[in-house]
């Protein structure tokens, strides 16, 4: 497995509290991507910051970070080839009213600000994002071993 095989996803405060997990794991699997691992969350303050820091100077920071600390949220690593812009794709814009039909976002966000689900956007990403939030030991591949190898999770 390569890098490029995996992104990571949250299911975001919003989509947890109207019941949606179930429904958005569903469209995941459906999709053909491989949950290599999973876990609910409550993220804290500081954490938030740090996660969506590059957007700090936005107008937006604080409204995010506060609905993302909000409740509990869904992380997970995802595999599936070409994974990054497979899920991107699947969920669709970051404004749902600018989504297309089919898409996560279109389907389960309630706006731009409570959309439902994130999504990474670079592999490069998407390996720093998992690695914030599970360690080695969490993350397991196909045959259900741990996805310890240095080709398969850095
Ligand atoms: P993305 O999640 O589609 O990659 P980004 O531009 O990286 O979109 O923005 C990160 C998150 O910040 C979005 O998912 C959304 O929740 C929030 N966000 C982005 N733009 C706006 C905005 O204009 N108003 C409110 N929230 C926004």
């Amino acid at each position: 497995m390569e890098s490029g095989n995996l992104t990571f996803t949250m299911i975001k405060p919003g989509a947890v509290s109207n019941e949606y997990i179930g429904p958005i794991l569903s469209k995941i699997t459906e999709a053909g991507f491989r949950i290599a691992a999973m876990k609910m969350i409550k993220l804290r303050t500081a954490q938030a910051e740090v996660f969506y820091g590059i957007h700090r100077d936005r107008p937006f920071f604080k409204s995010l970070v506060e609905f993302m600390t909000s409740g509990p949220i869904v992380v997970a690593v995802l595999e599936k080839e070409n994974a990054v812009e497979a899920y991107r794709a699947l969920i669709g814009n970051t404004n749902p009213e600018e989504a297309k039909s089919g898409t996560i976002r279109k389907l389960f966000a309630e706006s731009v600000s409570k959309n439902a689900v994130h999504g990474s956007d670079s592999d490069e990403n998407a390996l720093n994002e998992a690695m914030f939030f599970f360690s080695r030991s969490e993350i397991f591949t196909k045959d259900g071993e741990v996805m310890m190898a240095a080709n398969q999770i850095v």
